[in-house]
């Protein structure tokens, strides 16, 4: 029997999950849960994820072998990386715990700020009942704005985190796949471009993909 259970969906956050298991080589199973239809309010699901929404985690074999259920993306990916003790440097050295901050400031960043404020453009280009110029034009500026800092950085930097490709790049590449809809050039952004394609060409990131979009058929 496998431990790990993943309640998922196909979207950017979902897709996060599924590119961490893959590279980190789990065993796992996905249980659909499809928003679409208003699944994320069963009250089974509200049990293991209590915010109502995708994706979430549950680990019949937490650390202390009971079972453990998780929501929200980025406690998942650290949880993940730290049961595996992969794609997270280890702050058992002083330049392990520079690394690992380095990851947690990115992971961060997505969480608070590069996903809500893309899923917010989205929402008023793709969404809205009616356009509000106001919404669309608030929202798409902060992600062209969101992605020139991306872009700085990976001019800086291989990954968002370091050297090393890491849980902060899984958070925030599915979310980059599709800028035009958040209205965003992103021609310019070479360091952006130069990373997007890296992480689209590592062999887990397509069967992350494949696995996800199979599960929610
Ligand atoms: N901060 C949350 C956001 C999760 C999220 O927004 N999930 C969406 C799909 S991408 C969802 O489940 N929406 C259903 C709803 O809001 O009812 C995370 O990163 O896990």
């Amino acid at each position: 029997m496998t431990a790990l259970t993943l309640y998922n969906f196909n979207t950017p956050n979902g897709v996060k999950i599924h590119l961490a298991l893959e590279e980190m080589g789990l065993d796992y199973e996905t249980k659909p849960i499809d928003i679409s239809q208003d699944e994320q309010f069963a009250p089974d699901f509200l049990k293991i994820s209590p915010n109502n929404k995708i994706p979430a985690l549950v680990d019949s074999q937490g650390p202390d072998g009971k079972p453990i259920a998780l929501f929200e993306s980025g406690a998942i990916l650290l949880y993940l990386a730290e049961k595996t003790g992969k794609f997270l440097p280890s702050a058992d050295t002083p330049s392990g715990a520079r690394a690992r901050y380095e990851c947690l400031k990115w992971l961060f960043w997505q969480m608070g700020g590069f996903g809500p404020m893309l899923g917010q453009a989205h929402h008023f280009i793709v969404y809205a009942p009616e356009p509000i110029p106001y919404g669309i034009e608030r929202y798409s500026k902060e992600a062209q704005r969101l992605y020139g800092v991306l872009d700085k950085r990976l001019g800086e930097a291989k990954f968002v985190g370091g050297d090393e490709y890491s849980i902060a790049d899984m958070a925030i590449w599915p979310w980059a796949r599709f800028p035009e809809r958040q209205q965003v050039d992103s021609a310019g952004l070479k360091n952006f471009q130069r990373w997007f394609a890296e992480i689209a060409a590592r062999p887990a990131t397509t069967r992350a993909q494949e696995v996800l979009a199979a599960a929610c058929e």
